[in-house]
């Protein structure tokens, strides 16, 4: 066969394309896992193909929300949009998502193979009193969050959990596990973002590990409710490394912006007295003597009342 025959150039550009798939290939293979912060449109203020559209339907199967992958019916919902005599809440910006009977919104994410994250949504009911907002990644974790109770005056909830990633990629879901009798019932979910988590060194002269709280989940700056913890005691990882959540979503991870915190930048809030528990299992050396020390503080709301006053 000549060089330059028609069925030379034919194997030449095969030769080609073959090389360019591979080259394509071994580019999403070395992907770059997800940076720290805002999940791609994971506030749901980047517009849909033909702009936002008051209470849009968003059909099944479509992938009408950038970034997001939808299963049910996922309604992007409007800040002031009304449903009856009720103005539904967006917990940031002007848009965010409502999740129908069984619906679903997803992101498939680029992660580091058995490192830790933790997811930070934020999340209000609608109109059933018991909303709840499944998390899974796919092939890993699934936890239920119950919406029924709120803990903040704004109307909805900032919540973290937290995973181990059991491949290069992890496939985030969010979905609505109620059967309500009115479809337009739903929780809604608005600012999904990650952060890789750490487990800091073991300090010198200290058993606690993070005992500082310094590690934990993505936090919104200002964010002025801090971001509530489900209780992790079903999962072997936690939002705040080395700690148990024992309680359900009495815990409050909080920001010095916002809060009064004694050291550092973060700190622990339990919100709501014998309720609030957290605790770790700590190495000890039989008869010897340990002292427990920590700070506590009753006014860690003092900073954050006066904020809201102005
Ligand atoms: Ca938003």
């Amino acid at each position: 066969m000549e060089r330059g025959s028609p069925r030379g150039r034919c194997a030449l550009l095969a030769l080609c394309s073959a090389l360019l798939l591979l080259a394509a290939s071994a580019r999403s293979a070395w992907a770059a896992p997800v940076e720290d912060g805002l999940l791609s449109n994971g506030d749901f203020e980047t517009a849909p193909a033909g702009g936002f559209v008051k209470s849009a339907s968003v059909a099944e199967g479509a992938s009408s929300i950038p970034g997001w992958t939808i299963n049910g019916t996922v309604e992007l919902i409007s800040a002031g949009q009304h449903q009856g005599g009720m103005i539904l809440i967006v917990p940031q910006g002007d848009h965010a998502v409502r999740l129908g009977n069984d619906a679903s919104v997803g992101q498939v994410v680029e992660v580091e193979k058995g490192s830790e994250y933790a997811i930070t949504f934020s999340a209000a009911r609608t109109c059933a009193q018991l909303e709840a907002l499944n998390v899974s990644v796919l092939g890993g974790v699934s936890q239920t969050v119950d919406l029924q109770t709120l803990y903040n005056i704004e109307g909805w909830d900032a919540y973290a959990l937290a995973f181990q990633a059991t491949d290069e990629q992890a496939h985030i879901q969010f979905m609505n596990p109620g059967m309500e009798d009115d479809p337009t019932c739903g929780p809604i979910l608005d600012n999904v973002a990650i952060k890789k988590l750490f487990t800091p060194d073991k300090p010198k002269d200290n058993v606690v590990l993070n005992g500082d709280f310094e590690e934990g989940p993505w936090m919104f700056p200002n964010t002025s409710f801090g971001v509530l913890l489900p209780t992790n005691l079903d999962e072997q990882t936690s939002a705040i490394p080395c700690w148990m959540i024992e309680s359900n979503r009495a815990v409050r991870f909080i920001d010095s912006d916002e809060y009064k915190v004694p050291q550092g930048k973060r700190a622990i809030e339990l919100l709501s007295g014998k309720e609030g528990i957290i605790s770790q299992m700590v190495e000890t050396t039989p008869q010897k003597e340990y002292s427990l020390t920590f700070t506590l503080g009753t006014d860690a709301r003092g900073i954050l009342q006066r904020v809201l006053q102005h």
